[in-house]
């Protein structure tokens, strides 16, 4: 066949291909129109009955050379692209969204910024247990020039007979230490009739992992004038994260962080999983700060920095670290936090990777 003949049969084939192009987005119009009058009618989108019809009636009319089942398989695509289309359009678009807010969420606290252009530090006691054991840390953390102090005054633990932390007393060293040093604080508040309360005394509220999806928690979050850190619920899907930090803007409340702190999978090595790969998915998938809680996610010391160099590596805007003055003797978590020399062993070793640049560079660029 002759060189100009192929090419005049493509360009036939551009001109149909250009028809059903604009046939099957005709279709598709109708069928959101229709999608949109089930939705209200409160019908399923799927109807299998009608596409059997469809189905027949084509058949039926089919003269080749398509054979009919290579037709029915055509059609059956454009169901379901259909029905894809439908759903699409059902779909809100959720406020934590990157397609409602292109740019990063950066939260400014006390010159302190979440998901600005440096990653950060967030590090602390598990639990506050003085005065005098916080204000070790803090002076180490004032030396080192970091901003970010954590410290869990309300303890959720798997025992009820296991330290529950020191409630609004904690809150008030966390308070103290943190005008002292001009550090930011974060502790975690477990229920909705604290948070006013709370947000006297810390600069940001944490809602554990054990709350990803205590909904009136969340809500309650939502309206007060805080920042909060959302830790990953424990077998949560990265879906189920979204949507609970989705309940907090929802109430209003737009500065909202999330930290991946490991997921219960069957692996024994580690005391959770870290799902590395959820950082980079809910950078892309949302607008908010994203942070890597290495301590909870390993609970092995050992651990604990390579964990950090990943977190950076693949984009989060900071890691959790615990450090305590005296581990051994803690009242919670005393096999994974660091002593103090540890502690700056790491943010050496972080330093000299080139993976963190420190906090005062953050703070200042
Ligand atoms: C449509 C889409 C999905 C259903 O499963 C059946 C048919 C189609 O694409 O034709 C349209 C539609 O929603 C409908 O007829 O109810």
């Amino acid at each position: 066949m002759a060189h100009d003949q192929i090419e005049t049969m493509r360009k036939q084939i551009d001109e149909i291909n250009l028809q059903i192009l604009e046939l099957i987005n005709k279709r598709a119009t109708l069928v959101q129109e229709l999608g949109k009058e089930k939705e209200k009618q409160g019908s399923n989108r799927f109807d299998p009955e009608r596409e059997r019809q469809m189905l027949n009636l084509l058949v039926e009319n089919n003269k080749g050379p398509f054979n009919d089942n290579a037709i029915r398989h055509l059609f059956k695509q454009i169901f379901q692209a259909s029905l894809v289309l439908q759903d699409d359009d059902k779909k809100k678009v959720l406020l934590v969204s990157r397609k409602k807010k292109a740019e990063d969420t950066v939260i400014t606290v006390k010159g302190v910024e979440f998901g600005g252009k440096n990653p950060i530090l967030i590090s602390g006691p598990c639990s506050v247990e003085s005065y005098e054991q916080v204000r070790a840390v803090a002076e180490n953390h004032a030396k080192r020039g970091l901003r970010t102090l954590r410290g869990g005054a309300y303890k959720p633990r798997t025992s009820p007979y296991d330290f529950q932390g020191l409630g609004e007393e904690g809150l008030q060293i966390l308070k103290r230490i943190g005008d002292e040093f001009n550090l930011v604080t974060i502790s975690e508040i477990v229920t909705p009739a604290d948070l006013e309360m709370a947000t006297k005394y810390i600069d940001v509220i944490q809602i554990g992992a054990r709350n990803m999806q205590n909904f009136e928690l969340l809500k309650a979050a939502g309206r007060v004038n805080k920042p909060i850190l959302l830790k990953r619920g424990l077998s949560a899907t990265i879906e189920e994260f979204i949507y609970a930090a989705e309940y907090i803007l929802s109430e209003g409340n737009a500065q909202v962080m999330l930290c991946e702190r490991g997921i219960r999978t069957y692996e024994k090595a580690t005391r959770n999983t870290l799902d590395i790969s959820a950082v980079p998915l809910l950078k892309q998938e949302t607008h908010l700060p994203v942070f890597v809680d290495v301590t909870h996610s390993t609970g092995r010391r050992d651990l604990l920095l390579p964990c950090a160099k990943a977190g950076f590596a693949v984009g989060s805007d900071g890691v959790m670290v615990e450090v305590h003055p005296d581990p051994d003797v803690a009242l919670s978590d005393a096999k994974q936090q660091l002593n103090i020399p540890q502690f700056n062993e790491f943010v050496d070793e972080l330093l000299a990777s080139g993976l963190y640049k420190g906090e005062i560079v953050a703070t200042r660029a």
